[in-house]
């Protein structure tokens, strides 16, 4: 659709930042915070770029205030923030850490005095160790009441004054890479365990949601998604089917999940005939019927385009870019259901992420039709090399990155879409998870490498005063 004007964002529309606990924090021993998966993955020799971890970050943890008053000059709306669980309960369960506790109220109440609206993620990743030593995490059932007891946790302490919250980020990344591609902790490389975890990992999810309208009944409270719409490389129909295979395989299994509690007929199917589907037990599906998200969080960077793929075809990612070599990235695919091309009409990032603002509006309209739930943009940025000169960054490239996905989203809205917000990735620079430090996402220059902590100094980029005047004019300028 084209439309000759486009509809102008709500009042209260929330103009936010997005980051990750692990990514900015730092302080990963302080004040009696446990061990997370990250924290022991990332020093295991080969598993990160350069061996980058978080134990320091950008220190957010003690630059906190610091940070916040940059968001307030910058008259940020919303930031989506991740709380660590291994700093709430240091063994995943049991006693409880006042000091971790006492960490997040004092960075939401430093957020709500600055007139920044908390959007609180309950779990980005930082799965505590212990629960993984104890029963393998994910792949237990236990983890079920764990999670719950852990949400409840924050449900209580911080309900009365945060309103949005996102229960698990990126489930389809940290399943996909954690227990088939073996990228993530706990390395594994298994279909049929990866499928149990993921039904898991569902679950939790639907019963930290049930819990939720007990607790914080005024709240809204939803997954977010990597989302990655599919297009066919051409209109030869085996390519249209892997287009339909591929988002029903890496979209409908989680998203069909997540907002109807069942499983996508076709991908099942498949699964079940190679004796690899999730183990459903009596229950499972009314849990999932009563755990429904009141939104959708979209974390979105790209599209994928799909091809046809033999049945002995490529399989798995045959080689990821995490140094920023342009066309280092190689395709990857499922025997038999769809491989990944290029796609010849789009330009990539130098990390091979092809850019699509398009992509963003078909990904918005193709959720909000299917599933009839607003959705909230939890996640959208460029990850480039920045080079700071003079105290300055003229970061252009991101400007224009966002200026056009802000606009996809305009047009989303007016084609009309519910949209709560749009959240960029990221506030200031932090730890990319296997990319280190030179892949930079923020509107705040962090100076530090990963060789060199130096001093972690902030510097505003050119970026930080053209997403002042967004916000300031409601994404009337863009
Ligand atoms: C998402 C994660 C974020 C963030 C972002 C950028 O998948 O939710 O935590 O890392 O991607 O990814 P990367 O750091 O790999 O460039």
């Amino acid at each position: 659709m084209i439309h000759s004007e486009l509809d102008k964002f709500k009042d209260g529309f929330l103009w936010g930042s997005a980051s990750a606990a692990y990514q900015v924090e730092g302080a990963f021993d302080k004040d009696g915070k446990g061990l997370s998966i990250w924290d022991t993955f990332s020093k295991l020799d080969g598993t990160t770029y350069k061996s980058t971890n978080g134990d320091i970050a950008v220190d957010h943890y003690n630059k906190y205030k610091e940070d916040i008053a940059l968001m307030k000059e910058m008259g940020l709306k919303a930031y989506r923030f991740s709380i660590s669980w291994s700093r709430i309960f240091p063994e995943g369960r049991g006693q409880v850490n006042e000091d971790g506790l006492r960490f997040y109220d004092n960075l939401i109440d430093e957020l709500i005095k600055n007139d920044i609206k908390p959007i609180i993620t309950i779990y980005h990743w930082d799965l505590p160790q212990k629960l993984q030593d104890l029963y393998g995490g994910w792949e237990s059932r236990e983890i079920i009441d764990d999670f719950n007891n852990y949400c409840i946790t924050l449900y209580k302490r911080y309900g009365d004054r945060v309103k949005y919250w996102v229960t698990l980020n990126e489930q389809n990344v940290f399943i996909l890479l954690g227990y088939k591609l073996a990228l993530h902790p706990p390395m594994v490389k298994d279909d049929k365990r990866m499928l149990n975890a993921n039904h898991i990992a569902s679950l939790a999810n639907a019963k930290a949601i049930e819990s939720f309208r007990k607790y914080v009944p005024n709240g809204m409270i939803g997954p977010s998604f990597a989302f990655t719409p599919n297009y066919a490389y051409t209109c030869k129909t085996e390519d249209v089917l892997a287009r339909e295979n591929a988002e029903d395989m890496n979209c409908h299994w989680w998203l069909d999940i997540y907002c109807w509690g069942t499983y996508p007929t076709f991908t099942l199917n498949r699964y079940e005939r190679q004796g690899v589907a999730p183990e459903i037990e009596d229950g499972d599906i009314e849990l999932l019927e009563r755990g429904k998200p009141d939104f959708i969080g979209i974390n979105y960077y790209r599209s994928e385009t799909v091809e046809a793929n033999e049945i002995d075809g490529i399989s798995d990612f045959e080689e990821i870019n995490a140094s920023g070599k342009k066309g280092t990235a190689k395709n990857y695919g499922v025997p038999g259901v769809f491989k990944t091309i290029k796609n010849p009409h789009l330009d990539s990032t130098n990390w091979d992420w092809e850019i699509d603002p398009t992509g963003l509006r078909i990904g918005i309209r193709r959720i909000n039709s299917r599933y009839r739930l607003p959705i909230l943009i939890t996640e959208n940025g460029l990850g480039e090399f920045d080079r700071l000169e003079d105290g300055q960054v003229n970061d252009d490239y991101r400007i224009n990155y966002i200026r056009n996905h802000i606009k996809a989203c305009q047009e989303a809205i007016t084609d009309g879409a519910e949209l709560l917000g749009y959240c960029t990735w990221s506030f200031t620079d932090l730890l990319s998870w296997l990319n280190g430090y030179q892949k930079r996402y923020g509107f705040v220059y962090v100076d530090r490498d990963e060789s060199n902590v130096k001093d972690l100094r902030r510097f505003k980029k050119k970026s930080f005063y053209w997403y002042k005047k967004v916000i300031e004019t409601n994404g009337e300028v863009l």
